[in-house]
């Protein structure tokens, strides 16, 4: 294990010894905002706090959220801690409508998110030795330059591919020998389908170890059908501009939840309605706090991305508190017949049935009906319409069973529906266009 991005003095500190560190950091943040930014200031005013009310990490739950509607106020730089000449880099991350949430960093930021990669990445076994092709989006999101200077760092040769032109990544993964991927999961199930379809073996035409996923929510089981697929181990990788970017959550090799590093964000989980603390091991949204960004740390941000703790001790030894998958977006939840359905539900059933291809996509059309669109392999189509039509009835009764809702069930060729480099668009909502 490559030691300098693996360090026990932190990543295996005892609890006591991990509040110790994120109560002193939690104190610093509050006083940098309370004294720097006129928003905080307001905000912890108007609901009567001050920093030095902070004595225990419990007493957070005395100061105001930040909510995505508080980066829009005084934008873009009234959140800033720092005098810009101090600022050195923008990403933004761009919500469906209206201006880009806009997030600025320091070079300490840069190179603080990108040691927190590094020491993921060795977590996930990889090393100097490894190349990692990067396939996410350069530019204003921060899904390629953040992983970018993190895989740098920790010394791997980084192939800044970008995503799209999938035989061109194919032949970049020949040529160079990618041993790591790092993309989108829609994208990664594409990429899958063209490496299967070219009649490339990836055990014996390439030399991919490991794949990290991530920047949409996805199930465990397009994870597996990935693995399947590639023959590799696929990590999960969580993050969020507002935290910095990708980086913030990530899966280690027991693969069961994602490790969040306390020592640079303190981790909550509120309910959505209440704000209040869900008993642990209850599903609710994820609210971070940055501990040691300083260009504009962020207090109790509502990510609006619904998962739980899971509490039992992770065998790889660290003791950075894990939390399950992301469940879904609670703006991502769509509701039929009166029922709550996540995509995310959705895509578990179909990545689990025989037959069914990469791609979907969900149509919502009135409030009691909905039609999901399947692409299923070419084979079905070989005139037995019998095969055809056992198989769309499995689809519908498995979807029915998970989500109580009898959806309609188009099943198309392979290819059909549109493919995604970046972040897919899976649910079509015609009700709101
Ligand atoms: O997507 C950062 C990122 C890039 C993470 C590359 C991982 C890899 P944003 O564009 O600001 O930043 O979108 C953040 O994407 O709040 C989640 O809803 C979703 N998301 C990100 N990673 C995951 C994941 C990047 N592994 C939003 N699982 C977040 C589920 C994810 N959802």
């Amino acid at each position: 294990m490559e030691n300098r991005y693996f360090n026990p003095k932190v990543e295996l500190l005892n609890k006591e010894e991990l509040k110790d560190l994120q109560l002193k950091r939690l104190k610093a943040v509050l006083n940098k905002v309370y004294r720097r930014v006129p928003h905080y200031r307001k905000k912890f005013e108007e609901a009567g706090v001050k920093p030095r009310n902070l004595k225990t990490l419990e007493d957070i739950k005395a100061f105001p959220f930040t909510t995505k509607e508080d980066l829009f106020v005084d934008y873009p730089f009234g959140l800033l801690a720092e005098p810009l000449e101090k600022i050195v880099r923008l990403h933004t991350s761009s919500g469906t409508t209206g201006k880009p949430k806009a997030l600025f960093f320091s070079k300490r930021d840069i190179w603080a998110q990108a040691e927190l990669i590094a020491r993921a990445l060795v977590m996930t076994g990889a090393s100097s030795r490894d190349i990692l092709q990067n396939s996410m989006t350069y530019g204003l999101f921060t899904g390629a330059l953040v992983m970018h200077y993190g895989a740098e760092l920790l010394g791997m040769l980084v192939i800044p591919a970008g995503p799209g032109n999938t035989e061109r990544q194919i032949e970049l993964m020949q040529t160079f020998g990618t041993t790591c991927l790092h993309m989108t999961p829609s994208y990664a199930l594409y990429v899958a389908s063209v490496i299967q379809s070219k009649g490339l073996s990836p055990k014996r035409d390439l030399q991919l170890k490991r794949v990290y996923l991530g920047a949409e929510p996805y199930s465990e089981e397009t994870r597996q059908k990935i693995e399947e697929m590639l023959g590799v181990d696929v990590f999960n990788c969580y993050g969020l501009s507002e935290m910095g970017g990708p980086g913030v959550g990530f899966e280690c090799p027991a693969k069961n939840g994602l490790h969040i590093w306390e020592d640079a964000f303190l981790v909550e989980i509120v309910n959505p309605e209440t704000g209040e603390w869900v008993k642990e091991g209850e599903v609710g949204e994820l609210v971070l706090t940055s501990l040691n960004r300083t260009a504009m740390p962020l207090i109790r941000y509502r990510t609006r991305d619904l998962t739980r703790f899971i509490t039992e001790p992770c065998p790889c030894g660290r003791t950075h508190v894990k939390i399950a998958r992301i469940l879904g977006r609670t703006d991502d939840m769509f509701i039929i017949k009166g029922v709550n359905i996540f995509p995310q539900q959705i895509e578990a059933v179909l990545m689990s049935i025989k037959g069914v291809a990469q791609n979907y996509q969900i149509i919502l059309e009135g409030y009691d009906e909905m039609t999901v669109r399947v692409e299923i392999d070419r084979e079905f189509f070989d005139g037995r319409l019998e095969r055809l039509l056992a198989l769309k009835n499995e689809i519908t009764e498995k979807l029915r069973q998970a989500i109580m809702v009898r959806p309609k069930v188009e099943l198309v060729e392979p290819g059909t529906l549109p493919v995604s480099e970046g972040k897919a668009k899976r649910v079509i909502d015609k009700r709101t266009l």
